[in-house]
C-alpha cells in the first residue's frame, strides 16, 4: 500500500492498494465535517482517481469510529456567515456539485464504507456509490431542513431513485437520526457489517471490483444513470452504444474465449 503523497495529517488521505484507491476523509476531531480545504481536497482526489487508468475501483470512507461525514462544517459555515464571506454562496457550485458529479460519473466502480454517522452532504456522498457498506453502529440523517437548508450534493436526485419518492420526501422533510438496519431496509445500504469487520469487508469488495471488467462496469454505471432521465428509446440507443464499446474490449474477447474454453480469465480492465 502506498501513502507517500498523503501523510496522515492531511484532511483527505489517499492510499493505493493494487488497483484500489482509497479516499478517506480525515477530520475525526470534527466528525469528518467538510470545510473548504477538505471539500477541495476531496474534489481533487476524486477527479484524479476518475482519470487515472491504474485505478480500477475507488473506496470512499472516513477516519474514526464516530463519523463517516457530517456534511458541511457548520462551524466554518457560521464563521463565513458572520464575515459575510462570498464563498458561502459559491461552495455548492465550486465544491459540492463537482464532488457529486465525480462520484456519479467516474468510469469505474465506487464503494463506500460508512464507518459512522452520515449526515447532510455526508449522506449525499454515499448515494452515487455503487456498493454502500454500513457499519452496524452507523447512523444517517438528511439533516438539511433541520437547519433550514434545501438538499444538495445530489440528494434530491439520488434519494427518490434509491429509496423511492415517499421515503425520500419523508427523510428530507423530517430529518432524524436513523440506524444502519433502517438504511438496509430502505435500500440505502447494500450491506450492514459488524463494526470491526467493515474495513476488511470494504477492502475485499473493492478488490473484487478492481479485478473486474472495468470498461463494462463503467458502461453499466453510465447506462443506469442515463436511463434514469431518458425514455426507453433513448436508453436503448445508449445501451447499444455502450455494448458496441464493450464488444471492442480486450476483456470481452478474453473472457468470452475463456468461457468457451471453460477456462478462468483474469480481467485486465481494458
Ligand atoms: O454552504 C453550505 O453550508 C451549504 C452546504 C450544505 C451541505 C450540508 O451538509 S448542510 C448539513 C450540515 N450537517 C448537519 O446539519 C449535521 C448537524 N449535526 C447533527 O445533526 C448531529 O450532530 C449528528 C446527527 C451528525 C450527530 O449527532 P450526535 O448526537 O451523535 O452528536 P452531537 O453531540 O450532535 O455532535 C457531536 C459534536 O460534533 C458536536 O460538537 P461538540 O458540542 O462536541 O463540540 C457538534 O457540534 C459537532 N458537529 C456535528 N455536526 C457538525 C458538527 N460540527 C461541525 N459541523 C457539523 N456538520
Amino acid at each position: 500500500m502506498s501513502e507517500a503523497a498523503s501523510p496522515e495529517q492531511d484532511v483527505v488521505v489517499v492510499t493505493d492498494s493494487d488497483a484500489v484507491r482509497t479516499i478517506r476523509i480525515n477530520r475525526p476531531e470534527a466528525m469528518n465535517a467538510l470545510d473548504i480545504p477538505t471539500k477541495t481536497a476531496l474534489r481533487d482526489a476524486l477527479r484524479t482517481a476518475a482519470t487515472d487508468p491504474a485505478v480500477r475501483c475507488v473506496l470512499l470512507t472516513g477516519t474514526g469510529p464516530r463519523a463517516f461525514c457530517v456534511g458541511q462544517d457548520l462551524r466554518e459555515h457560521a464563521a463565513l456567515m458572520r464575515a459575510g464571506d462570498p464563498r458561502l454562496s459559491t461552495t455548492v457550485e465550486e465544491h459540492y456539485n463537482p464532488i457529486a458529479l465525480a462520484l456519479a460519473t467516474m468510469p469505474k466502480p465506487v464503494v463506500v464504507a460508512v464507518n459512522g454517522v452520515a449526515a447532510g452532504a455526508g449522506l449525499s456522498l454515499t448515494l452515487p456509490c455503487d456498493i454502500r457498506l454500513f457499519a452496524a453502529s452507523a447512523s444517517f440523517t438528511t439533516a438539511f431542513t433541520a437547519i433550514g437548508l434545501s438538499a444538495d450534493t445530489g440528494a434530491s436526485w439520488w434519494l427518490p431513485r434509491v429509496v423511492g419518492l415517499t421515503a425520500a420526501k419523508d427523510l428530507l422533510l423530517r430529518p432524524r437520526s436513523l440506524p444502519a438496519d433502517q438504511a438496509l431496509e430502505l435500500g440505502l445500504a447494500t450491506e450492514v457489517v459488524p463494526d470491526d469487520e467493515l474495513a476488511a469487508r470494504a477492502a475485499q469488495v473493492a478488490a473484487e471490483l478492481a479485478a473486474g471488467p472495468t470498461v463494462a462496469y463503467a458502461a453499466v454505471r453510465n447506462a443506469v444513470v442515463h436511463a434514469a432521465t431518458d425514455d426507453l428509446a433513448g436508453s436503448l440507443a445508449n445501451e447499444a452504444r455502450l455494448m458496441a464499446e464493450t464488444f471492442a474490449t480486450a476483456d470481452h474477447a478474453g473472457a468470452f474465449a475463456a468461457f468457451l474454453a471453460k477456462q478462468r480469465y483474469t480481467f485486465e480492465g481494458r
